[in-house]
């Protein structure tokens, strides 16, 4: 088993006088900006936190169909399904492009999708939560694209190529993603008080764990350190949630709607935010979230039910290398 997959600490060990040679070499490299690429050297320790790092992504993209996948057959009309289902299927081709980067670093697929199923590989918190009303479906596309946007915009510049050229097109898309949960958003901000009000509903409940969706602060983040260092990461946690709040803020008011922190205030060109409830997500990423047991139960179903089509390869690919009949 890859112990990247079940994440683990950062490992600080210094190198052996060759392998410092080596390291050094590489750093000049990220520290002149040139990618790093499949067959290049590397150090064991920033193979292992990118496939950490990419699995989780991956997983997260595959799961993150669930929440929204279930509106599918209730959207409120034929555009909206076409739309939320062009939306769905492009979070699964992410997930694909995500495990085909994490491939080239060494992880399989199978080892992947073992440790996603057995529960000892994180994914977003976020997809944790549940999506009750159909603003949830304008939310998600709002404020979760636009969290994810952010941050994978900072991965577009990161040091590994592979992942630094998926990024480009999983964030043209979730442009598209976003501008479609805005524009639910702005429809029912326009609608009745009850859609007024389901709006607002929606807001509420995913506006913290929105912002927990950034990971933990920077002094309580273990991985940060290293993934700046070597150019995974080129922004921090909290630089990135700042961000994120400053942007949505004057959103929300243009919308009228409120957001659910008697915290939040202009202060030195930000809007600063109250304590965000870390126990809450210690809780979610522990595997106790509100829907932590269904998610995984839907995609080891999913995975039992795609059995065959599995068997189907193998038997296809084990055809193709016998040698043609006489
Ligand atoms: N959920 O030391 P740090 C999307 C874990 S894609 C669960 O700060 P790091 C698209 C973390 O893994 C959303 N676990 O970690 C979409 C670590 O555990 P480990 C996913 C979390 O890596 C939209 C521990 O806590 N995006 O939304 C979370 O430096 C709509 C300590 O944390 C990515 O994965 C969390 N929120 O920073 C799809 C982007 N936060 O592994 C469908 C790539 C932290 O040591 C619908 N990943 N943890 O046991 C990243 O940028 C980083 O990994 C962070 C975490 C920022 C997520």
């Amino acid at each position: 088993m890859m112990p990247a997959l079940a994440g683990g600490k950062a490992k600080g060990a210094s190198p052996l006088p060759v392998e410092a040679e080596r390291q050094a070499a590489f750093e000049s490299r990220i520290a002149r900006g040139e990618k790093i690429e499949p067959g290049d050297w590397m150090p064991d320790e920033y193979r292992r936190q990118l496939i950490r790092m990419i699995s989780q992504h991956a997983h997260s993209e595959i799961v993150g169909m669930l929440p929204e996948g279930g509106w599918i057959t209730r959207a409120p009309s034929l555009r909206r399904k076409l739309v939320l289902l062009a939306k769905v299927q492009d979070e699964g081709g992410h997930g694909q492009y995500l495990y085909h980067a994490a491939e080239t670093l060494g992880a399989t697929r199978e080892e992947m999708i073992e440790a996603l199923l057995s529960g000892r590989a994180k994914y977003s918190s976020i997809f944790n939560y549940p999506a009750t009303s159909w603003a949830d479906m304008g939310v998600i596309g709002w404020f979760v694209d636009s969290a994810a946007i952010l941050n994978q915009t900072m991965l577009a510049r990161s040091s590994y190529g592979p992942y630094a050229r998926a990024m480009i097109r999983i964030c043209a898309e979730e442009n598209f993603h976003r501008k479609q949960g805005m524009e639910i958003i702005f429809r029912l901000t326009q609608g009745s008080p009850a859609q007024r009000a389901m709006a607002q509903d929606a807001v509420n409940r995913w506006w913290w764990p929105t912002l927990m969706m950034f990971g933990p602060h920077d002094a309580d983040s273990p991985n940060t350190p290293v993934l700046v260092r070597w150019g995974i990461k080129t922004r921090t946690n909290d630089e990135l949630r700042q961000e994120f709040v400053d942007q949505t803020v004057p959103e929300a008011q243009a919308f009228g709607l409120t957001l659910p922190d008697p915290a939040l205030r202009f202060q030195d060109g930000h809007w600063r935010f109250g304590p965000i409830d870390w126990d809450e997500f210690r809780r979610v990423i522990g595997g106790h979230g509100p829907c932590n047991q269904a998610r995984l139960g839907a995609r080891r179903r999913a995975h039992e039910d795609g059995a065959w089509v599995r068997a189907a390869l193998d038997g296809y690919a084990r055809r193709g290398a016998e040698p043609p009949p006489a």
